[in-house]
């Protein structure tokens, strides 16, 4: 027997005889800028649990929540470089880097969370991941994560546009956003999510826009707001994307249990958002936040002009999101 054949062998024996974990491990880095326990958070972390449990404990994920590995924009350029393998962001930061995206980043596209779930479920949902997937951005679209919707939360109560005359109001990473927040009738300001709290809590924005769950866990409610007004002018659903780099080096079969994993992940989360939104909302309440109704329609029709203009090059798509039931 050659070395390189008894090497070789010695190896097999091994490989059959060790406990899984003592074998080489590709680890999975996965970020969010949300914190253990949030439904994202938890639905990735049993997706890493069926994936190790699937391959013999090949594949292990390595959790980093609460946005210890940055902004998404950052989440975003590490996945770009297999620094990171898996990225959870919202769709908004996405669409400075995949353009195609930018459609379900309109105000007031969906009709409702429910529209939303239908198209992102269906073939639309598939075409938009496989967009990002086939684009130059080296990322790989794996699957959807619920959002809610989101609203305004400032110092006083936001009823008609003119409430929210001269008051920054923090957005995420998208200049869409910031044009958004302006025919709103405040003035947009982009930032990272994990600088809004202190952004909030200086004065360094008035206001910032988000759904209750992220309003309560990233403790923004105890920084100023006192009104949580129910625009509800974004439904936007967020993503996981994994970087290409890493994607390539699996095998036809792994790639296929990752995406299967994917979409269970996908629909956990759905089910941990569904049964936890309206604790967050009650915890919020009992804090002394007041939620505001409001007629949505003249915040619909200030962003009538944005729709019209960037919706045009996704003009028969928006007919197909329309027609989704
Ligand atoms: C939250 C999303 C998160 C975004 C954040 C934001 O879960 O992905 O980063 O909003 O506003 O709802 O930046």
């Amino acid at each position: 027997m050659t070395s390189t054949q008894w090497l070789r062998r010695t190896a097999t024996c091994l490989a059959l005889t060790l406990p899984a974990a003592a074998m080489a491990q590709t680890i999975i880095k996965v970020s969010d800028v949300q914190p253990a326990g949030y439904p994202n958070v938890v639905a990735l972390e049993n997706m890493g649990k069926k994936l190790e449990a699937a391959t013999n404990g090949k594949f292990k994920f390595q959790m980093y929540p609460g946005g210890v590995l940055g902004s998404e924009k950052e989440m975003i350029e590490q996945a770009q470089v297999g620094a990171l393998q898996i990225a959870r962001i919202s769709l908004g930061p996405m669409g400075p880097v995949v353009p195609d995206v930018n459609v379900f980043n309109l105000p007031f596209l969906f009709r409702d969370e429910g529209h939303m779930r239908a198209v992102i479920d269906g073939p639309i949902g598939k075409e938009i991941l496989d967009k990002i997937t086939a684009s130059s951005a080296k990322l790989v679209g794996l699957g959807w994560m619920d959002s809610g919707s989101r609203s305004m939360y400032t110092k006083n109560a936001i009823k008609t546009p003119d409430d929210l005359k001269g008051q920054k109001i923090r957005v995420m990473g998208n200049p869409m956003f910031v044009e958004m927040m302006n025919a709103m009738g405040g003035n947009g300001i982009s930032m990272g999510h994990n600088d809004t709290f202190s952004a909030l809590q200086t004065g360094v924005v008035d206001g910032a826009e988000n759904n209750p769950p992220t309003f309560f866990a990233s403790n923004q409610y105890t920084a100023g707001p006192k009104f949580y007004s129910q625009t509800t002018h974004l439904i936007i659903p967020e993503l996981f994307v994994m970087s290409k780099i890493t994607w390539d080096k699996f095998s036809k079969d792994e790639q296929a249990l990752v995406m299967k994993f994917s979409r269970e992940a996908q629909m956990e989360q759905r089910a941990l958002w569904d049964k936890s939104v309206g604790d967050y909302t009650a915890k919020l309440k009992a804090y002394g936040i007041q939620f505001v109704t409001l007629d949505k329609k003249p915040f619909y029709d200030a962003t009538a002009p944005m729709r019209a203009k960037y919706g045009s090059q996704y003009a028969d798509l928006i007919k197909r999101i329309e027609a989704t039931k």
